[in-house]
């Protein structure tokens, strides 16, 4: 553990890394890295307190927000045709392509609540990260891909597997810890993997994929084949080196690749606007040399609009481009109970308010492509599916303890 301190501030590193979780003192006291921050749930982060240095101001999430036109893209660096060619239209998708993205979305919401519900009820082993409130990102990116490319997830992975077509029962089994899983049962929910869809997996190692996802994008430019690959990554994993030091290479080796920071404005606890000095991720694609655009994160239309611009030039060889989406999750960091949550409820209903999926919901009946009923018949089909996939989860055998060391790979 390293103490230090950032400007006035107490600053606990823990060996977890920047988890931001209380730490005790040698002298006994609790030090909270975040003493400015609210506490809402009564205060057990934050018995030193100190007033920020003077001159210095009181940082928020909402610093990255502010001034930005979020329901518009801006386009950063090299590209600014970008900016006027990017809405919140569904271009191109027919109605079916919409009410499928749709279905996409609401499957992970769905899945993510029984996840969330099982691990509560002590069904689900490990260690759950919800999706919620950001499935427009992994459904609009997906939606712009091929069958044939390949994406990386995070720890927070569902969504990204759901999107490229994972199957729900192998995913639940997993969280299940059963032998039907993706994993036969000893990964969890961070560990799913389903090669044959090009989902390389998720990722316990915050910015660890970056780094094995650009793997992939050289080996499929030495293969030749048209094949891409995308990085799903969070704004703390923009921080970590492995993201700067492959978006170099993949800039100067016109790698095919699309780099996506979703911009959930935390990292953990920590929020975004104390530890990225500039308001968008995406303006770092400027020290790179490559195009970088910032998009409404909620906005299906636009994610996927953003996506297909930059898969098409990853495709054609012009070589990588960052996007950032700005969303927000709508649960804690992780489903462990007790965890410290600096966000206010104010907040957290704001962005609730701005619910991907009721906007997509709106956009599809103002075309008159979707009805109250066709609604409410899709979400049963999809609670249906998830339903399907508890019983497969639920009816498969434990691993047996002779199982435990296959499967392992050491170098
Ligand atoms: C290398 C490393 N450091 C720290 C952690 C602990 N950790 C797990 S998730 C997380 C926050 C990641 O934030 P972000 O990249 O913004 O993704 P988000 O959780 O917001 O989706 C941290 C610090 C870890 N898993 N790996
Ligand atoms: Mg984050």
């Amino acid at each position: 553990m390293a103490e230090g301190t950032l400007g006035s501030r107490a600053c606990v590193v823990t060996a977890g890394g920047v988890g931001g979780f209380v730490t005790a003192r040698g002298d006994g006291a609790r030090v909270s890295k975040f003493p400015h921050l609210p506490d809402r749930k009564g205060g057990t982060g934050r018995a030193v307190e100190r007033p920020p240095a003077r001159g210095r101001r009181v940082l928020t999430s909402k610093v990255g927000m502010d001034g930005i036109p979020v329901a518009k893209l801006a386009a950063l660096a090299h590209d600014e045709n970008l900016a006027t060619e990017i809405g919140s239209t569904p271009v191109n998708l027919s109605p079916d392509e919409q009410r499928a993205m749709l279905r996409q979305m609401q499957t992970i919401r769905r899945f993510e609540e029984r996840a969330s519900s099982d691990y509560h009820a002590g069904k689900i082993y490990g260690v759950v990260h919800c999706y919620i409130g950001e499935e427009a990102v992994a459904v609009g990116v997906c939606a712009a891909l091929q069958q044939g490319d390949q994406i990386i997830s995070t720890h927070r992975g569902h969504g990204h597997c759901i999107a490229k077509g994972a199957d729900l029962k192998r995913m639940m089994a997993e969280l299940y810890g059963r032998q039907t899983g993706y994993c036969k049962g000893k990964g969890g929910s961070m560990h799913i993997a389903d090669f044959e869809i090009g989902m390389l997996g998720a990722n316990g190692i915050v910015a660890g994929g970056i780094s094995i996802v650009t793997g992939a994008g050289l080996a499929a430019q030495m293969d030749g084949k048209g094949r891409i690959a995308v990085s799903f990554f969070g704004d703390g994993a923009s921080n970590a080196g492995p993201f700067h030091e492959c978006l170099n290479i993949a800039a100067a080796w016109k790698l095919p690749m699309v780099y996506v920071c979703e911009n959930n404005m935390y990292a953990a606890q920590t929020a975004a606007a104390e530890t990225h000095a500039m308001p968008d991720v995406a303006g770092r694609a400027a020290g790179y040399g490559i195009p970088g655009i910032v998009v409404d994160g909620n906005d299906v239309f636009a994610v996927t609009q953003a996506a297909a611009r930059a898969v098409a030039r990853a495709r054609t060889g012009e070589g990588p481009t960052l996007i950032e989406c700005k969303t927000y999750r709508w649960r804690a960091h992780t489903e462990r109970i007790g965890q410290p949550d600096f966000r206010t409820e104010e907040e957290i209903e704001d962005w609730k308010k701005k619910d991907p999926i009721v906007r997509l919901l709106g956009q599809l009946k103002a075309q008159g492509a979707m009805t109250d009923a066709d609604w409410q018949a899709m979400d049963g089909e999809v609670l249906a599916d998830i339903e399907a996939a508890v019983a497969y989860a639920a009816a498969s055998p434990f691993p047996k303890p002779e199982h435990a060391l296959e499967d392992m790979y050491a170098a």
